[in-house]
């Protein structure tokens, strides 16, 4: 595999600055949630590290790559906000040779979540959410949640991103629902 050097430049290179920055401070805090949690630290760290690796890849590369390799031609109807995840991985993989299911189901799964998000993929959807710049009233509740219950943190983010989406007029991409009500029934 890539040296960590190698991955940051990789990283370095897709991402403008501040979003680098972001995606470090995310490393950090999945680590921390990885050992608060007793999930793989390691794992949650380069998960971390990479998940918003496509997050300012050009919509026409997104549009060609959905098409030309096998993914669900309802995914050009969003945006980069939905892509970035799920279609992100490819990039990842293309790009740095990651393999490791559980890392880039992780990355994957952080931005609409899942219905059966495993800890490790809780743990990055939340710390994207929690990093240390995050300050909305949102993030602070989820921060506090996730001292104790990471299940709670991913509801109140969950929650958060369909008020976002409904106030803003946004199309919901189902699986965002189906984890909205996956974690509402968890929490309650
Ligand atoms: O990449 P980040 O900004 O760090 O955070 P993220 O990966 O959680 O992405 C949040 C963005 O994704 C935010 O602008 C809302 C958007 N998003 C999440 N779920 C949906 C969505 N956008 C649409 N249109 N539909 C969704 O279901
Ligand atoms: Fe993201
Ligand atoms: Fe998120
Ligand atoms: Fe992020």
């Amino acid at each position: 595999g890539l040296s960590r050097t190698e991955l940051l430049n990789h990283l370095q290179n897709r991402l403008d600055d501040a979003r680098f920055q972001h995606c470090l401070r995310v490393e950090t805090t999945a680590r921390q949630l990885a050992q608060r949690f007793d999930a793989d630290v390691d794992r949650a760290g380069l998960a971390g590290l990479l998940h918003d690796y496509a997050k300012q890849i050009p919509v026409e590369e997104y549009r060609r790559v959905i098409v030309e390799n096998g993914f669900d031609p309802a995914l050009l109807q969003y945006n980069r906000g939905v892509w970035h995840g799920i279609v992100g991985t490819w990039f990842i993989k293309t790009e740095t040779g990651i393999m490791d299911h559980e890392v880039l189901q992780a990355i994957e799964r952080h931005t609409t979540g899942d219905p059966e998000m495993t800890v490790l993929d809780q743990i990055i959807f939340v710390a994207d959410f929690i990093e240390p710049a995050r300050t909305l009233d949102a993030e602070v509740q989820a921060r506090k949640a996730a001292e104790t219950n990471l299940e709670l943190a991913s509801f109140i983010e969950m929650k958060n991103t369909l008020q976002y989406l409904i106030g803003s007029e946004l199309t919901v991409y189902p699986k965002t629902l189906l984890t909205y009500n996956a974690f509402l029934k968890k929490t309650q």
